[in-house]
């Protein structure tokens, strides 16, 4: 693969600061020579900036409004051009970063004429509206927004909303009462931790992934730092205990890898200034080189169709 990596030091979607130095923790634990000993072709794009905007004076309610707004601009279109050349890898950012990737990569899909597909690996289902938001935190809104449900009239328009039939969470252990309320009713399929614990995690995913292979999709996944358990992920501000373990994560990305469906790549919420040695961002690193051919053994290719 030709791998471009693009930084979006987003950090306007939550109050806690420290989500900017992401993109240069990933640079230093090594995710483009680790790439590269993989045998992709890599190319750093260096670090987006928002489109120009009006400062957020004050924090009333939603926080950040203008700023986020101004990164959804700008990350859409970054993303529809850079995935025109390669596989992209956003590199984090908060989650709210995630409303202008899986916009330009879907408009990109449309041009294609193929659907667009998200995995959400995540705590949380980031489905609110800025009206249901409790914490007027915008990184709790994305898949709201590409999804196209209403409230996001400051933001801009999102030209092709991904179905909710193409939408898969795994992971969810953390969902505010408006969420679930909003969610329930839709065909956006969520596997909370409790059936990973009953079922393995393998299971849903393969189910997924034999879906978007029958349509021919395009395949965006978007990685949270929280999806993983804050024991071995402490470098997230949202840590919910009872996460995604090591193992489970990296089956995830090897049967991503497996699939050879995968076609544009977030890795969000990583706070730098919360790690513990770098420890998180290695881990992040590890998960995006399994979800790119690093194996222990090769193995026959495997069919999702
Ligand atoms: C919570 C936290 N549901 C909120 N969301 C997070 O603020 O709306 N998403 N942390 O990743
Ligand atoms: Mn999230
Ligand atoms: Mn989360
Ligand atoms: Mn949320």
């Amino acid at each position: 693969k030709n791998c471009l990596l693009v930084g979006a030091p987003v950090d306007s979607g939550k109050r806690r600061r420290g989500c900017l130095m992401g993109p240069d923790a990933y640079r230093t634990a090594r995710l483009g020579e680790t790439l590269k000993d993989l045998g992709h072709t890599v190319q750093d794009l260096g670090n987006l900036r928002p489109a120009p905007f009006e400062p957020d004076l004050k924090d009333d309610g939603l926080h950040a409004l203008n700023e986020t707004v101004a990164w959804t601009a700008a990350l859409t279109e970054a993303a529809e051009s850079a995935i025109e050349t390669g596989f992209p890898i956003f590199l984090g950012g908060d989650h709210s970063l995630s409303a202008g990737t899986v916009a330009g990569v879907a408009n990109h899909a449309a041009r294609l004429e193929r659907p667009q597909f998200v995995l959400w690996l995540d705590a949380h289902t980031d489905f609110h509206t800025p009206q249901s938001t409790g914490s007027g935190n915008l990184h709790g809104t994305p898949v709201a927004y590409f999804a196209g449900r209403d409230g996001f009239d400051a933001f801009p328009t999102v030209q092709n909303p991904v179905p909710e039939e193409n939408i898969c969470m795994i992971g969810l252990r953390s969902v505010d009462n408006a969420e679930r309320e909003s969610l329930q009713p839709t065909k956006i399929r969520r596997h909370d931790m409790r059936e990973i614990d009953e079922n393995g995690i393998a299971r849903p995913l393969a189910a997924f992934l034999k879906h978007v292979a029958a349509q021919n999709g395009m395949l965006h996944v978007s990685l949270d730092v929280d999806f993983l358990d804050p024991s071995v992920a402490p470098a997230v501000g949202t840590t919910v205990p009872g996460g995604a373990t090591v193992r489970e994560a990296h089956l995830v990305m090897e049967m991503l890898h497996d699939s050879a469906l995968m076609t544009s790549l977030d890795l969000v919420e990583l706070n730098p200034f919360l790690d513990e040695r770098g420890r998180t961002a290695k881990l992040m690193v590890d998960l995006a080189a399994s979800a790119l051919g690093r194996r222990v053994f090769d193995r026959p290719t495997r069919s999702f169709s």
